[in-house]
């Protein structure tokens, strides 16, 4: 193989990888996920309270925390894999695996949704990141009142 050819394949193998990760067992798949998820409601969860007032505004960490966000949103859903819904405690529901094109809409829907948080966050100013927030937000909500259980 020419080398630039080599060179294509190796980026295109690395950006795939979200949607291809491959794990030793079950287990692994399972972690993956919730810690991809806890990562990012972290950080959402702190633009979150800037937005509703409970934390002081700050442009810079707002923009720092939708980046995160941004980023680890193509993560969680390689660890939905076939045979994943059990190994450790999970909240995934059974729905998951036997309605995953649903759930796949909903993994596409916020990942439509962080680019606007972060373009949002990239302006510093905060009406505009509450303006993308809601509806951020409500993907994540609309995804776990379908298919997480409580
Ligand atoms: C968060 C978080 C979620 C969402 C959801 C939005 O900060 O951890 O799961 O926001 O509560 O309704």
């Amino acid at each position: 193989m020419h080398f630039k050819a080599l060179a294509l394949a190796l980026t295109a193998g690395a950006l795939a990888l979200p949607a291809t990760a491959q794990f030793a067992k079950p287990e692994d798949a399972i972690k993956y996920r919730q810690g991809a998820l806890r990562v990012m409601g972290h950080h959402f969860g702190h633009i979150g309270a800037m937005v509703n007032g409970k934390a002081p505004f700050d442009a810079k960490a707002a923009q720092a925390d939708a980046e995160v966000v941004a980023a680890l949103a193509a993560l969680p859903w390689a660890g939905f894999g076939p045979g994943t819904d059990q190994g450790v405690p999970t909240k995934a529901k059974p729905e998951v695996w036997s309605d995953h094109a649903k759930f796949e809409e909903h993994a596409q829907k916020l990942q439509a949704e962080t680019p606007k948080l972060l373009a949002a966050a990239r302006t510093g100013n905060l009406d505009q990141i509450k303006a993308a927030f809601g509806p951020t937000a409500n993907s994540c909500k609309a995804c776990h009142d379908s298919f997480r259980n409580r």
